[in-house]
């Protein structure tokens, strides 16, 4: 009998996918691949159940021959070691970034006259419905939440990008990039206290309260699915933070980062331009600690920010603080810096990792952009947040829009960069 490969990347199956089967059997002996979850995540699904799990669930569809992990998203080992005569698959892979998985596929088989065979892919109204309730469920609190510590498990660097509305959550949510054969998104959303605020038109100084953060959150939320790490600020008074750390996790916040100033914060790219007053040691641990305390979930994450470096107060205090902040509880820490070299970075992620393996560590390379994330996760960086790139991008287009319909007292000027109202209106799913 010829072998025939399928790989599925689903937690259901639904009639689409039992009709790839039925078409796969004609052709020999069908080989389910369950896709990993460490490629899962590369391919815009994130499982809500178990990789034991959906392989149990593929081995129960009938007249299936077997069931085996395919380890990534490109077909190069699975094929290499199956060798299967035909590969089935929907037809609704033949654009976007997903084309460059069916290429891979087709050079692959064409080296030994292996064939490629595309099911037209079934999209009716059930199957939609399936799609948007998996969709849903990855919005919901409890799955939501618990992803980024997820994340930390799957991926060597949780890529992080600011996100501060509906719509920005959306390019966050939804972009996907195919790289040297391989796709590439941003696995999580930061909001920003700095993009938070100046959507607003207002300072980042703690101005914008946490009813409006909250509202902003509530926005993203509402039309995605990747997990949120809120720019806390201050935390605001210990006794205000523990309410809020409860607020957070039932919203289905991932984690809240924390910075260790006092009085009237300002932004740290300031540095010491500005006033700003570090928080004791002792303080900081124990608003850390309550913010431990208050917590219900054993899956939200409260990570303290060092902001030593910012207000140069030196290496040895900032791996003082780390230490102390990751004793009193923190479970992360966030370390600083406005130098365009990130020298002092690398420095103290070396430093810390010499005796502290596992916290993870988060950097904002704002200043220092040169680094690229594979070399910060070469000195044990865990996450890298692109805090303010969307907003700082936004915000010249539209000046320059505003500035040319002025001058030419029409807009017919400008029309050739805007987005075209046909895909604005289509950007947005409908229910
Ligand atoms: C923010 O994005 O608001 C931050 C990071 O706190 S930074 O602006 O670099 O301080
Ligand atoms: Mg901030």
């Amino acid at each position: 009998m010829a072998k025939v490969y399928v790989c599925f990347c689903t937690d259901v199956i639904h009639e689409g996918h039992l009709n790839i089967i039925e078409q796969a059997k004609k052709y020999g002996d069908v080989v389910i691949g369950a896709l990993s979850d460490e490629a899962l995540i590369k391919y815009n699904r994130f499982p809500t159940i178990p990789l034991e799990e959906r392989v149990e669930l593929y081995k129960r569809i009938d007249g299936i021959d077997s069931v085996v992990v395919q380890n990534t998203v490109m077909y190069e080992d699975v094929i290499n070691e199956l060798h299967p005569d035909y590969v089935v698959h929907g037809d609704n892979w033949k654009s976007g970034p997903e084309a460059a998985i069916r290429n891979n596929v087709i050079k692959l088989l064409s080296a030994y006259g292996g064939k490629l065979i595309e099911i037209p892919y079934t999209y009716n109204e059930k199957v939609k419905k399936i799609d948007s309730q998996l969709k849903e469920k990855l919005s919901m609190p409890e799955y939501r939440r618990r992803r980024l510590r997820q994340l930390l498990n799957l991926t060597p660097v949780v890529k992080v990008m600011e996100a501060h509305s509906g719509i920005t959550g959306l390019i966050v949510e939804k972009t996907v990039v195919e790289e040297n054969g391989e796709l590439n998104q941003f696995d999580a959303m930061w909001v920003s206290s700095l993009c938070d605020s100046t959507a607003k038109g207002k300072p980042d100084i703690e101005l914008v309260d946490m009813s409006s953060r909250l509202r902003t959150i509530d926005d993203i939320m509402e039309v995605t699915t990747k997990p949120i790490i809120l720019d806390g600020d201050t935390g605001g008074l210990t006794e205000h933070f523990v309410y809020n750390v409860r607020t957070l996790e039932r919203m289905g916040v991932s984690a809240v980062i924390i910075e260790d100033k006092t009085g009237l914060k300002k932004n740290s790219l300031f540095g010491t331009e500005v006033e700003q007053t570090q928080d004791s040691i002792e303080n900081f641990c124990e608003k850390i600690a309550a913010g431990k305390k208050a917590q219900l979930t054993d899956e939200f994450m409260i990570i303290a920010r060092i902001e030593s470096l910012i207000l140069e107060k030196g290496m040895d205090d900032a791996l003082a603080r780390a230490r102390a902040y990751v004793e009193a509880g923190a479970d992360g820490i966030m370390i600083h810096s406005r130098k365009k070299d990130p020298s002092e970075i690398l420095e103290f992620c070396d430093l810390f990792r010499s005796d502290d393996k596992d916290t993870p560590i988060v950097v904002v390379p704002s200043s220092f952009n040169t680094i690229t994330e594979a070399e910060l996760a070469s000195h044990g960086v865990s996450i890298v947040i692109y805090a303010n790139q969307l907003t700082r991008s936004a915000f010249p287009a539209m000046q320059k829009t505003a500035e040319d319909i002025l001058r030419f007292h029409r807009a017919k000027e400008v029309d050739d960069r805007l987005m075209p109202i046909k895909e604005i209106i289509t950007l947005i799913d409908e229910i």
